[in-house]
């Protein structure tokens, strides 16, 4: 009987710590905490709504844009403004984009060495890694030349002991089952990955000024000017020049992430029995195909909003946002209503009372309050957000194109949908996610192209922008489905400023830990169960815990307003 802590969880964003009970090689029991304080919630308040965007999607530089459309919606909503249809079309181009830089990075730099073992790729063959390259895809760069290059330029980082980012890996864990040639292909794709999504991302640099932190969001709109007759102005040619890198994803995606993902999951299917956690799935719904308010309705979404509960594929229950609410009983915040309440974000307070061990601390106090997260329960249900939820919602939903997708997937692994409920199927669902939304990201375009070419310039409602005319009071919310899964942010306007802001986030739903009712939050319940080799050299660990893709900034976003010192940290 062991407990394995792994703090800090790496290549990651942010700060995560998970604690482990392991009997007899399986883990009996886990805890997931959060030892990051930081946010943004707190540092809203009094200030003017339309710049709310602004500050919110500081909480991230990772899924940047998520925060600053969530918040805008949740404005729009409060106020009743919908608006034009280009600005909708052109904020889904910037979330779809995000979501394949961000899933491909996902995949090649923070989880791929999961299933990679670096060091065994210098034994490959590169002319057996090409035949092997060449026969799951049509993938340009798979020539014996480049894997030889790839080959000879890892070997001299180890000879020299440079390892960089590879330092530090388990490898030689018993649990890596890659042949070695899939190992170089997977680290040549890895390098390649790293140029692909830099030059991907140019995509927010035309539509949004730049990236990390996009500047054109405006409360009813953007302020992305469309005029055909200016230089300075989406037009023709900038249309074109998004046609161009919009394909270059999509091809990456179909030539390169879906084949290796294939390729390197058929090594791993043993990994579709372990880590399916709580078998709840929650998804907000994306992609407005028409100019609607998503606080209203969900018609017209690209991917549908839905609950699926106890794992049950042959229904797709109604979701009504407004049973969100967060436990804070194993956090350390304080609420006025007790601690063992849950809050509705619209009455959600953020009191932090941190009473845990100063670190470095060897265990926590898990019987009492352990991580800086809380605890969002819809419903008072635990649920999975996420792109495994997406794409059990939609699979569910019968949306056409994510069955074809699954279902070729599934094909190719010679498995059923049964084992999507793990590990592995949230590592699929990604990569089908990427495939389909890449694919939606030309058709936004065309829809674009179309709306403007029909003569419709507007990207702005500026009818409400004065703020004499709003109410004195305004409540409303915005729904995301960002990366990593359902987002809201839920604004109260009083007399024209902010007098309360919450914000649920997608790696709060799956990393939060227990709430007062004992229920475990999504890592917690998909660890349990995971086999570990070695407590040493925790790898099963690290692969459920990253399939999840977690982000700890978004997650742990509460920030003191004046800086005041909350935790002492000693560095020995
Ligand atoms: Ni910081 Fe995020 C996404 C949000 S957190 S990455 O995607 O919101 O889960
Ligand atoms: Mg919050």
């Amino acid at each position: 009987m062991a407990r394995v802590v792994v703090d800090p969880i790496t290549r990651i964003e942010g700060h995560l710590r998970i604690e482990a009970q392991v009997d007899a090689g399986k883990i009996t029991n886990a805890w997931s905490s959060g030892t990051m304080w930081r946010g943004i919630e707190t540092i809203l308040h009094g200030r003017d709504p339309r710049e709310a965007w602004y500050f919110a999607q500081r909480i991230c530089g990772v899924c940047t844009t998520v925060h600053a459309l969530t918040s805008v919606r949740a404005v729009e909503d409060a106020l009743g403004i919908i608006p034009p249809l280009n600005a909708i079309l052109i904020r889904n181009l910037i979330t779809l984009s995000q979501f394949v830089q961000d899933h491909a990075v996902h995949f090649y730099h923070l989880h791929a060495l999961d299933w990679v073992d670096i060091v065994s790729a210098l034994d490959a063959d590169p002319v057996a890694t090409s035949k092997l390259a060449q026969s799951i895809s049509d993938y340009p760069r798979s020539s014996p030349k480049l894997f030889s290059a790839v080959k000879d330029r890892l070997t001299s980082f180890v000879k020299a002991g440079r390892l960089g980012p590879f330092a530090n890996g388990y490898w030689g864990h018993p649990a890596y089952k890659l042949p070695a040639e899939a190992n170089l292909m997977a680290v040549s794709h890895y390098l390649d990955a790293l140029d692909f999504q830099r030059d991907y991302i140019r995509i927010h640099s035309i539509l949004g000024g730049k990236n990390p932190h996009l500047q054109t969001y405006l409360v009813g709109g953007m302020s992305v000017p469309i005029d055909p007759n200016s230089q300075a102005a989406i037009n023709a040619g900038t249309l074109a020049e998004l046609r161009v890198i919009l394909q270059k994803g999509l091809d990456f995606v179909t030539q390169a992430y879906v084949p290796d993902l294939i390729a390197i999951a058929s090594f791993y299917t043993d990994w579709t029995a372990i880590g399916g956690g709580l078998g709840n799935y929650l998804s907000f719904g994306e992609f407005p195909t028409a100019a609607t308010n998503l606080s209203k309705t969900d018609a017209g979404l690209f991917l549908p909003r839905g609950l699926v509960l106890g794992k049950d594929l042959s229904k797709v229950l109604p979701v009504d946002p407004l049973k969100v609410a967060e436990y804070i009983s194993h956090s350390w915040y304080s609420y006025t209503v007790g601690n063992d309440k849950p809050l509705p974000p619209f009455e959600g307070e953020t009191t932090p009372s941190y009473t845990g061990p100063k670190p470095p601390y060897d265990q926590l106090d898990v019987a009492s309050k352990y991580s800086w997260l809380k605890s969002p329960r819809y419903d008072d249900r635990a649920v999975e957000v996420g792109p495994l939820a997406r794409m059990l919602v939609a699979y569910a939903a019968g949306h056409p194109r994510v069955k074809e997708l699954v279902g070729y997937v599934l094909g190719q692994l010679k498995v059923g949908p049964e084992v999507l409920f793990s590990t592995l199927g949230r590592t699929a669902a990604r990569g089908i996610e990427s495939q389909l939304l890449a694919e939606q990201s030309l058709k936004v375009l065309d829809q674009l192209e179309a709306n403007i070419a029909g003569g419709d310039l507007r990207v702005h409602d500026g009818a409400k922008w004065d703020p004499g005319t709003w109410p004195a009071r305004a409540q409303g919310f915005g729904l995301h489905e960002a990366p990593r899964g359902s987002l809201s942010h839920w604004v109260t306007i009083q007399n024209t400023k902010i007098e309360a802001y919450q914000i649920v986030v997608p790696s709060t739903w799956n990393a939060g830990p227990r709430d007062a009712k004992g229920q475990r939050g999504a890592y917690e319940s998909a660890l349990l169960n995971t086999p570990v080799a070695d407590p040493e050299k925790p790898l099963e660990i690290l692969r459920t815990v990253h399939s999840f893709d977690p982000c700890m900034a978004c997650a742990a976003h509460i920030l003191d307003p004046r800086g005041n010192e909350l935790v002492e940290v000693t560095i020995a």
